[in-house]
């Protein structure tokens, strides 16, 4: 196939990063069953690769210890001044940066292939999709490539001999010798992995891991991290947001982005299961938005994956049904546990707890072993296609209108069950201000408050400043089109320290509420912090819930709020001159209304 590539600048980056990492081959992958095939049987065969008899055309695979998530510390944002990054990114000057990598790269793929995967984020020639080459030594990420984007020879055809693409450069770091025996998970030392971002040259430099978002180069990196800078200055938008499409018993259809930081459940709820009769979800997308301004004027979204790389432990027919369906053949599965009889097993799952397991790491597990069966951030990629409630416009390739945007967060206490923007400005600074308590699945003491401004601290590709001001921007050019903006907790705890709302499908009456909020139905209280629900308002038939567990779930605490507005104050100094003159009005406003 390489000889038939006719894109002059393409083969000669491969030809350079060829020159530099010295594989002994080079494979040009066409994203066909025959070679996802292959290339898992290549794995079977290196013990790299474990088939489950239990689900078919499935597999599950264990990585190493050091190389389980992704990894922030080491994560660049290498802009040429250190400004342009902002405070929220870690900085080196790209130069140096590239002197560090240049080296590691230096003879890092002997004794192995580099396999090319063109692929295209978002659905194949839609005037919101992107296309990336990422360039690989890692047949494992071939493989989940093929599920999370379109792979193949049809991506070539849209790039022609001079289409622009993202050009993205992935090793795991561990060259062979010959006849040297290869690691079942073979990557770098912690110390040596890097994740860089060059947004002003849109490249993708990724070193040393193997896992997720660190090697899997279309999803934070491209989609997220060099598609905000292009989004910034292009003039459209890549937010770390699921979509879902709303339909009301009357057939009207609600198109919600929402954004959540990690373990708020936003697989979940782009595949609500609605708990009150009438209402139908589907869901576009559970990670990533992007969105443009359509002929109309109104905000039109893409998901630009193709699959789900969901965190398992916790996942259920209980927690999300929709995704334990999606689940039953063609998947990936990474540091799940492996039950007796071929099955994979994590804790939360439905059923039993296996008296008897393999866990993450490989060794034996039984009920009353120390550690976790699964690793907590262990993880399936299944294709979107095998989702149930997966829209039949998921692929549509000018996206679906807008209606709502929601922010979040998880929060014991403070922030109601939810509460509407007073008006653009309003949301922005809402989504600005989002906050989150750490669980495990953060880094760092369990129950911090950290700000997680629109879920995409870990995301952002410049300066956090300036994407709060592309947010004011977009709202300007959108004015009465843009969507309405909400902020919700489904966290809320009683001083007691139960959960008051149940969440999951249960959240579906919060989203009717907005619906009905955006059709002018019903009208709201006015609050200092927003706009929230008459308690007539909410749909609570069938749920057992006490009026004072509600009247909790939408109760302002004054003097939790006045502490809040010291900790904003002293969040936004970090930005300085780059924070928008009207984030600091929103503060003063509220402030004001505190008073
Ligand atoms: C993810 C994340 O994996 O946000 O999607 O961490
Ligand atoms: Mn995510």
């Amino acid at each position: 196939m390489l000889a038939t590539i006719k894109h002059e600048k393409l083969n000669c980056w491969i030809q350079e990063v060829a020159e530099l990492c010295q594989p002994d081959s080079i494979y040009w992958c066409d994203g066909t069953k025959k070679e996802y095939d292959s290339m898992m049987s290549l794995m079977i065969e290196s013990g790299m690769a474990i088939p489950l008899s239990k689900r078919a055309n499935s597999f599950l695979f264990r990585s190493d210890t050091s190389d389980v998530a992704r990894v922030e510390d080491q994560t660049y944002i290498s802009t040429l001044t250190q400004d342009e990054a902002g405070p929220t990114n870690n900085w080196i000057d790209p130069a140096e940066l590239k002197k560090i990598m240049t080296d590691l790269y230096t003879g890092c793929m002997k004794g192995r292939t580099l396999y090319v995967i063109p692929f295209s984020m978002g659905p194949i020639g839609s005037p919101i999709s992107k296309i990336g080459i990422e360039l690989t030594d890692s047949p494992y990420v071939v493989c989940n490539m093929h599920i999370m984007t379109r792979v193949g020879t049809k991506v070539l055809e849209v790039l022609g001999t001079d289409g622009e693409y993202i050009p993205c450069v992935h090793s795991i770091g561990a060259p062979l010798a010959e006849g040297q025996k290869d690691a079942s998970w073979p990557c770098a030392p912690i110390e040596k992995k890097y994740i860089s971002h060059f947004p002003q040259e849109n490249l993708i430099w990724s070193f040393g891991s193997g896992y997720g978002g660190n090697a899997l180069l279309g999803k934070k990196c491209l989609a997220l991290r060099i598609a905000s800078a292009m989004a910034k200055r292009e003039g459209w938008m890549a937010e770390h947001m699921l979509i879902l499409r709303l339909t009301n018993p009357e057939g009207r259809r609600f198109h919600i982005a929402a954004a959540f930081p990690s373990a708020c459940g936003k697989t979940n709820l782009a595949m609500l299961k609605p708990m009150i009769e009438g209402w139908k979800c589907e869901c576009i997308g559970d990670d990533i938005a992007w969105m443009k301004i359509g002929t109309d004027g109104r905000l039109y979204a893409i998901n630009p994956e193709a699959g789900f790389f969901g965190v398992a432990p916790g996942t259920s027919y209980d927690s999300n049904p929709s995704a334990m369906d999606s689940l039953n053949k063609n998947c990936i599965f990474t540091n799940c546990a492996l039950t007796d009889d071929g099955d994979i097993w994590w804790e939360g799952f439905d059923g039993e707890t296996p008296a008897h397991a393999i866990d993450w790491k490989g060794n034996d597990w039984t009920p009353e072993s120390k550690s976790s069966a699964a690793h907590p951030n262990a993880r399936f990629t299944a294709p979107a296609s095998q989702c149930p409630v997966i829209c039949p416009d998921w692929e549509d390739p000018n996206g679906v209108p807008i209606d709502i945007f929601v922010f979040g967060g998880r929060r014991a206490s403070v922030v109601p069950l939810v509460n509407e923007a007073y008006d653009w400005n309003h949301g922005v600074f809402l989504g600005s201000t989002a906050a989150s308590e750490t669980t495990a699945a953060n880094i760092g003491e369990v129950g911090n408050l950290r700000r997680d401004p629109f879920a995409m601290k870990p995301f952002c590709g410049y300066n956090m400043g300036e994407y709060f001001q592309h947010w004011l921007d977009m709202g300007n050019k959108l004015g009465e089109k843009a969507p309405r903006m909400f902020y919700v907790n489904w966290f809320r705890k009683s001083p007691d320290g139960k959960w008051l709302w149940p969440g999951f499908g249960d959240n579906v009456r919060v989203l009717k509420w907005m619906c009905e909020r955006v059709e002018g139905k019903i009208d709201a209280i006015e609050t200092p912090i927003g706009l929230l629900p008459k308690k007539e308002n909410l749909d609570l038939n069938g749920l057992n819930i006490s009026n004072d567990d509600i009247e909790e779930l939408l109760r302002i605490d004054t003097e939790a709020w006045r502490a809040e507005l010291s900790d904003i104050e002293k969040y936004f100094q970090q930005f300085g001159s780059h924070l928008p003159q009207p984030l600091y009005a929103q503060l003063e406003n509220l402030r004001n209304r505190f008073k």
